[in-house]
């Protein structure tokens, strides 16, 4: 089929026997155990979530449904052969679990461009927003706006039965996939481009359009947005956006709702703002040191942001050990397309002298690049140069991911989610120290 609810409903009986027999076999076995340090240390490390469309290995990086992000820059379809991966096709393999054909990936295209018409009142609330608002503030905002729209909401109202919800959760999810490239473009347009919006152009895939509907229409553009859609779709279920997004959907929140929360984390520096943050401080670099400053110069500008208390943006990570591979694939695109700019080769040398640095600190877990470092001189070498926007494209991505595991978590009935707290107290009296 090319249908990606028809394949969708293949892949549901097969999941629901896994996970049936995974809680009636196994349900008793321990996955691991929970010290104080991981309790009041922000749940790291505790193998606590189910979470189907991607996996975080600490050294190897993220594998979506399996595959690594070179082996899917080979096996997902392009826009055209040999080019850069449709998110389209990264959508389908998230949510059936296969790789699809060209043909499969084109008609995902096809049906969120159907559905892809941003409501006039959106745009209204978009434009009645103060200027100055943050885009990702933008983004939040119009995703509620977008949430009267909401087929869950309604089912549910109606007394849809559990059984059922799965199929507004989809319709929801998708409708909202569709439109957040429009929706994207708007909040850009209104804040950088005096307000003027780009009409969406029928022939192309999603992630062009948004390219396009920003003002940005050169293939090199359109490409590097197909990548960059494509690498931040997923990043396994316990970062702050995926998290957030999981717990409230995990009420009955619908998809608007449950993303919005997600992207409210996003927004966040030590996480998806990071993108952000790193152009802000390379600029920083660069305005200091120049357009070529030595290894010695920079590492006393690295030395003065930790002194001064700050992170440097764009490095270390909760769950990865090594280099980020979606740094590493970003970096390869800059290597085939922007060889010569300036930008890159200072981010490059950022690589051989931060790490080290933040090694000598003796505390930082991981001194490694991660995707935040990269994405922003890809965006900027294409005319991109609105930093504040960044997190927005970011966020666009992850819906790509964290909508699939929503629909997911609501067709294989997943619980409320409500872990247990304690005080400081109750701890001190359960080690036997109070
Ligand atoms: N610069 C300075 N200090 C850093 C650092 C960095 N890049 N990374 C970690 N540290 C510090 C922490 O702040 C912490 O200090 P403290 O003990 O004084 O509080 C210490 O090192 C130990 O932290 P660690 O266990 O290594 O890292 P965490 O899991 O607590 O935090 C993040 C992980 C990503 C939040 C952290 O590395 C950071 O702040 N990095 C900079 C911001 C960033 O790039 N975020 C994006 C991450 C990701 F890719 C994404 O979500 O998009």
């Amino acid at each position: 089929t090319t249908d990606l609810k028809a394949a969708f409903v293949e892949a549901i009986p097969p999941e629901m026997e896994r996970l049936k027999l995974l809680k009636k076999e196994h349900g008793a076995a321990v996955l691991g155990q929970v010290t104080v340090e991981q309790a009041v240390g922000g749940m790291r490390g505790i193998p606590a979530l189910l979470w189907e469309t991607s996996l975080l290995d600490p050294e190897e990086g993220i594998r979506f449904r399996g595959y690594s992000i070179p082996e899917l820059q080979e096996r997902l379809p392009g826009a055209s052969p040999g080019g850069e991966p449709l998110p389209e096709g990264m959508l389908w393999l998230l949510l059936t679990g296969q790789v699809p054909t060209a043909e499969q990936a084109h008609s995902v295209a096809d049906m969120l461009r159907e559905r892809s018409a941003v409501p006039a009142h959106v745009q209204q609330v978009l434009a009645a927003l103060p200027s100055g608002t943050h885009p990702m503030t933008q983004l939040c905002t119009a995703v509620l706006a977008l949430q009267s729209g909401s087929k869950f909401a309604a089912a549910y109202d109606q007394g849809v039965h559990k059984s059922k919800y799965w199929e507004p959760v989809y319709e929801d999810s998708m409708d909202l996939i569709a439109k957040l490239p429009g929706i994207a473009a708007a909040i850009y347009r209104n804040t950088y481009k005096g307000g003027k919006l780009v009409e969406a152009d029928p022939k192309l895939d999603w992630a062009a359009n948004l390219a396009h509907q920003m003002g940005y229409d050169s293939e090199g553009a359109q490409e590097m947005m197909r990548l960059y859609q494509t690498v931040h779709a997923d990043h396994e279920g316990g970062n702050v956006s995926a998290h957030a997004t999981h717990l409230v959907g995990s009420a009955l929140s619908d998809p608007y709702l449950s993303y919005a929360a997600g992207m409210a984390g996003l927004a966040g520096p030590l996480h998806g703002l990071a993108n952000q943050e790193t152009l802000r401080w390379v600029h920083g670099v660069q305005q200091e040191l120049g357009g070529t400053p030595t290894n010695e110069q920079l590492r006393d500008y690295v030395w003065a942001t930790l002194k001064a208390g700050k992170v440097v943006p764009g490095f270390g990570h909760a769950v990865l050990r090594k280099t980020d591979p979606r740094y590493t694939c970003l970096r390869g695109f800059a290597q085939r397309h922007m060889p010569d700019y300036p930008l890159f080769n200072l981010v490059s040398l950022l690589y051989e002298v931060v790490p080290d640095i933040l090694t000598q600190t003796g505390k930082v877990k991981n001194p490694w690049p991660n995707v935040d470092a990269h994405s922003g001189v890809l965006l900027q070498y294409y005319g991109i140069t609105e930093e504040r926007f960044y997190t927005v494209l970011f966020g666009v991505s992850r819906a790509l991911g964290v909508l699939s595991q929503g629909i997911w978590s609501r067709t294989l009935g997943l619980p409320i989610e409500r872990p247990k707290s304690l005080t400081i107290d109750a701890m001190l009296q359960h080690v036997g120290a109070n």
